[in-house]
């Protein structure tokens, strides 16, 4: 029996795939343990892009999006622009167990996080704060340019049932405009899986990773043979061939078969992805498109 968990990005991906693989040996479920990976990191405000003290939009709010896939059930579970909840992947959770719906947005979903339990908080740190005045006093650039690389993607795979779960959460595109949703609560955009093909998650610039449905392409080709690395090359060579602007800042889409081989891809140099595999943790960094 060997499980294997992946996930996005330098520094949040090391400690993201040691919470799920923990989780994993006591629970032995992957959709927990996927759950509690991103759970792990949303509540410690040193990743700024994801959870407590997560960049905020242009009025000052963390405006939240999560969303998970149970590659055995197809079943989806998402929020998108929900404020003042964390772990907000937990509520999604609740979506996908206790709706019959795929994702409730905004105040509503704060409101049904509260009807579940969660409390609600002020989601800035000290440092958030601070990177949210000194924007305020500048005013920057356009909000693509500041796009804080944390948002945290992973996926889950265990070899006995070959079964795959993907999932993502992040407080998206810092300074955003307000109700910005981005790729990342998006099945198919930011995330996608189905047992009978593999599995795929992404990061990186929401709007074009949406515009190309990048998870789904790579679920899709697996589906139709090609290895997970093929996979993702040939969804980002896509993307990348018919938007060349796509190759000005690095979006990421990475997958897991359903034999358990995984690959990545990406627009641009900078990406760093984390496995897990039986315990072993190791990162690879991934060369953008040629
Ligand atoms: C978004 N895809 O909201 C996210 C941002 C991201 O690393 O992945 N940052 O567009």
């Amino acid at each position: 029996m060997s499980v294997l968990f992946v996930s996005t990005w330098k520094d949040a991906g090391e400690p993201t795939v040691r919470a799920a693989y923990e989780n994993y040996q006591s629970t032995g479920c992957l959709l927990t343990a996927c759950e509690a990976g991103l759970a792990h990191v949303e509540l410690d405000p040193r990743y700024q892009a994801i959870g407590f003290g997560g960049l905020p939009n242009s009025e000052g709010d963390q405006e939240l999006d999560a969303g998970m896939m149970d590659g055995r059930t197809l079943e989806v579970g998402a929020v998108c622009a929900v404020r003042g909840v964390i772990p907000v992947i937990s509520v999604a959770r609740k979506v996908l167990e206790e709706t019959p719906h795929n994702m409730l947005a905004g105040e509503n979903a704060r409101r049904f996080a509260e009807r579940h339990g969660f409390e609600v908080r002020n989601l800035n740190s000290e440092h958030s704060l601070r990177a949210y005045e000194e924007w305020r006093a500048n005013r920057r650039g356009a909000e693509v340019a500041h796009l804080v690389h944390d948002t945290v993607t992973i996926i889950g795979w265990e070899s006995e049932t070959r079964h795959l779960v993907a999932a993502c959460s992040t407080s998206g595109m810092a300074w955003k405009v307000p109700g910005r949703v981005g790729d990342s609560p998006i099945a198919g955009a930011g995330y996608y899986a189905d047992d009978d093909a593999g599995a795929a998650g992404a990061t990186g610039v929401g709007e074009d990773i949406w515009r190309f449905m990048l998870s789904f392409r790579a679920v899709e080709f697996m589906r139709s043979g090609m290895s997970a690395e093929a996979a993702c090359e040939r969804a980002v060579g896509i993307m990348v061939d018919r938007s060349p602007a796509t190759r000005d800042h690095c979006s990421v889409v990475f997958a897991v078969s359903r034999d358990g081989d995984w690959g990545a891809a990406a627009s641009k140099d900078g990406f760093v992805a984390w496995t897990c595999r039986d315990g072993v943790i190791e990162s690879r960094a991934i060369p953008g498109a040629r």
